[in-house]
C-alpha cells in the first residue's frame, strides 16, 4: 500500500505559525473558532485521523476513539491529562504524551501571584476603592495575613510545587511543609527548603495552602469540609490544580462563615462555570485557568505539543520516541499502533 501522508486534528485555535509545522507533513484540519466538542463531536473528528492535537477541553475516552482505526497519537497541550482516558487509549495502542516542564516557572509565577493576592486582599481592595468606599484613610483598613515569615503549605509536589517552594522559601523567607504521595530524596527539599508532613499535620499547621497535585479519582474533593475544618481560619487556600481536588460548596461556605480568611481559584469542579456561591463572596479570587497563560509559555506548549504528535506518527528527529509519552510502555512493549505499523513516514528535515 503506497505511503499516504498522515491526517491531523487540531482541536481548537492554537498558535498558527507553530501549528503549521505540521502541515510540512501531514494534511492538517484545524478548527478555526473555539468550541467546546460533544463526545458525539470529538468521535466524528477522530474517526478519520492519525493523531490529534487537543487541550483539556476535549474529554476522549472510549466512546470517542471507538471508530478511530488509524488514530495512533493524541498530544495533550497541557500537563494534566485528567481530560484524557488514558487506559482506554493504551487498551486500543494510541498513544498520548503531556507538556511538563515549560510551564512550570509560569504556572508557578500565578500560584504565588493569587496566594499574594488574596492574602492581601488585592482585588478586593481594587473593587472596593473602584466602588466608591474610600472615604476616608483608616488604620485598619483591608487587613490581611503576611507571606513573609508565615508558613506555606503545599499539597503535591512535584515540579510545579517544588517551583513554588522555592519561591516561598528563598523569595519570602517562609518556612515551607509539603504532603505528596512520595517523600522527596533529602538534597531536592533542601534546595527548595521544605520539609514533609502527613496529610493532617500540613493541613492544621500553614498559614497558607497550595494546592499543585494531579487529580485523580483517590483526590476527588480531598479538601472537603473536614479538611477545611483542620486548616487555621486565618488561612489562605490556593487552587491552581484541577476543581475536583476542592469541595467548592464547602469551601464556599467556609469562606462565608469565617472558618477560612480567604482563597484563589483558578481551576473549577464544571468549567467555565463558577458556582454562584463562589461568585457572591469578597474573600476569593477567581481567575479563569490561566495558571499557564503567559504568551511565551502557551507558544512553548504548542511547540512541544506539535513536537511530540509529529514523533508519535514517526516523523522528524524524535521520530517513533515522543518526548513526553504518557504511556510510554506501548512504545517498549510493542503494543502502540505507530511501532505496529514499524515504519516511518517521511524523513523531511524540520
Ligand atoms: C493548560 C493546565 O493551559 O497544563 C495544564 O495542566 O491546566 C493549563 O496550563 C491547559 O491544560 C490547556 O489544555
Amino acid at each position: 500500500m503506497a505511503d499516504r501522508r498522515p491526517r491531523v486534528w487540531v482541536s481548537q485555535p492554537l498558535f498558527d505559525d507553530t501549528v503549521a509545522q505540521l502541515a510540512a507533513y501531514c494534511d492538517v484540519v484545524a478548527t478555526e473558532q473555539v468550541s467546546a466538542h460533544s463526545a458525539a463531536e470529538l468521535a466524528a473528528q477522530l474517526a478519520d485521523v492519525d493523531g490529534a492535537l487537543v487541550t483539556l477541553n476535549d474529554r476522549i475516552g472510549a466512546a470517542e476513539i471507538a471508530n478511530a482505526p488509524a488514530l495512533k497519537m493524541i498530544a495533550n497541550v497541557g500537563v494534566g491529562y485528567n481530560n484524557l482516558d488514558i487506559g482506554a487509549l493504551s487498551a486500543a495502542g494510541i498513544l498520548a504524551s503531556n507538556t511538563p516542564d515549560v510551564l512550570t516557572e509560569t504556572t508557578a509565577d500565578l500560584g504565588f501571584s493569587l496566594l499574594m493576592a488574596a492574602a492581601r486582599r488585592i482585588v478586593e481592595s481594587d473593587r472596593w476603592l473602584r466602588d466608591g468606599n474610600w472615604g476616608q484613610w483608616s488604620f485598619t483598613t483591608m487587613l490581611g495575613a503576611d507571606l513573609h515569615g508565615s508558613t506555606l503549605g503545599i499539597l503535591g509536589m512535584g515540579r510545579i510545587g517544588q517551583a513554588i517552594a522555592r519561591r516561598g522559601h528563598h523569595g519570602f523567607g517562609m518556612k515551607v511543609l509539603y504532603h505528596n504521595r512520595s517523600q522527596l530524596p533529602a538534597e531536592q527539599e533542601q534546595a527548595v527548603g521544605a520539609r514533609y508532613v502527613g496529610f493532617d499535620e500540613l493541613l492544621a499547621n500553614v498559614d497558607h495552602l497550595v494546592l499543585v497535585l494531579p487529580y485523580t479519582a483517590q483526590n476527588h474533593h480531598i479538601i472537603n469540609a473536614a479538611a477545611l475544618a483542620q486548616m487555621k481560619p486565618s488561612a489562605t487556600l490556593v487552587n491552581i490544580a484541577r476543581g475536583g481536588i476542592v469541595d467548592e460548596l464547602a469551601l464556599a461556605d467556609a469562606l462565608a462563615h469565617g472558618r477560612l480568611a480567604s482563597a484563589a481559584l483558578d481551576v473549577y469542579e464544571n468549567e467555565p462555570n463558577v458556582r454562584p456561591e463562589l461568585l457572591a463572596l469578597c474573600n476569593i479570587v477567581l481567575t479563569p485557568h490561566i495558571g499557564s497563560a503567559s504568551l511565551a509559555t502557551r507558544r512553548a506548549m504548542v511547540q512541544v505539543a506539535v513536537d511530540n504528535l509529529l514523533a508519535g506518527l514517526g516523523i522528524g528527529p524524535d521520530a517513533g520516541k515522543p518526548a513526553n509519552a504518557i504511556n510510554a510502555e506501548l512504545l517498549g512493549n510493542g503494543t502502540a499502533r505507530i511501532a505496529a505499523a514499524g515504519k516511518k513516514i517521511g524523513d523531511k528535515k524540520r
